[in-house]
């Protein structure tokens, strides 16, 4: 079963297009939470706990690996053992934000969606369309190509004005085009914070699957969101993080979590 298939039997069996994201904090986690750990393994033992508890109402899982990577190569192994947590049939996406030469690039896929196995990635589209083509060249997979990111620091490329169109526009206008040589390989990232980019995206992409980050403690309205992408099962896949992560500081935590995925998940719904 391919990723965009996946997303939509995940999403109708829960009625849910939320995503939580598994991006662990040490300095964020409950302090009496297994304390004999090293950090790497108490941020695996969390991630049990909140993969465990969140799943009623999650569809998909992202795993930033910044949060990750920062421990090396103790990170790197929780990592992989997180991803082996995620049941087979919810979709993994990995944050990973990719983007080089296809030379290069075809192994960034290559370690992404065979030797990590993740449904799906994040890539940058900077570098142009070959960089993105060896993500694409996996048929079961797909990619999150950035278009308008959530963050202040995304209007300053991505909204500059190449003739009448600004730069994210023509990009996604261009992605769109190609799209239907890869159906469900080819899927946007565009940030929740920005009601009218959302919409302005959501006309010029209407079949694409969109990843909304910024739902939760970037402050993006779940209501805007849905008003402006949402068109069907598989269509988003909303995600949120902190909000969820660090619901509680204490023992209580993965509870707290699963009220906020469960809270947030209805106020996603059409
Ligand atoms: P919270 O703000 O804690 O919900 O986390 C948002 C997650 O989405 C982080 O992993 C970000 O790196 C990621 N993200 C954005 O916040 N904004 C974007 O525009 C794109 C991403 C992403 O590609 O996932």
């Amino acid at each position: 079963m391919n990723f965009h298939a996946k997303l939509v039997a995940a999403q109708s069996k829960k009625q849910s297009v939320l995503c939580v994201g598994l991006d662990p904090d040490i300095e964020r986690l409950p302090i009496h939470f297994y304390p004999e750990l090293s950090p790497t393994e108490r941020i695996l033992a969390f991630n049990e706990a909140i993969i465990e508890s969140t799943l009623p109402f999650a569809s998909s899982f992202k795993l930033n690996f910044a949060f990750y990577e920062r421990f090396g190569t103790a990170g790197w192994d929780v990592l992989e053992r997180t991803r082996r947590l995620i049941p087979a049939d919810i979709p993994a996406i990995a944050d990973n934000k990719r983007g080089d030469i296809g030379n290069s690039a075809k192994f960034y896929a290559q370690s992404v969606f065979e030797v990590l196995d993740f449904d799906a990635c994040t890539v940058s589209p900077y570098m142009g369309a070959d960089s993105i083509a060896p993500f694409l060249a996996y048929s079961e997979k797909a990619a999150f190509v950035l278009a308008r990111t959530s963050n202040p620091g995304g209007a300053d490329l991505q909204e500059q004005k190449i003739g009448e169109d600004s730069l994210y526009k023509i990009l996604v206008s261009q992605l769109a085009k190609q799209a239907n040589s890869h159906p469900g390989c080819t899927a946007l990232v565009v940030g929740a914070t920005n009601g009218s980019a959302m919409a302005e995206i959501r006309k010029l992409a209407p079949d694409m699957p969109f990843l909304i980050p910024g739902v939760g403690a970037q402050g993006g309205d779940a209501k805007t969101v849905m008003q402006a992408t949402y068109k069907g099962h598989g269509s988003i896949a909303v995600n949120s993080s902190r909000s969820i992560l660090y619901a509680s500081a204490g023992a209580d935590f993965a509870q707290k979590a699963a009220e906020e995925a469960k809270k947030l998940m209805h106020s996603l719904r059409p």
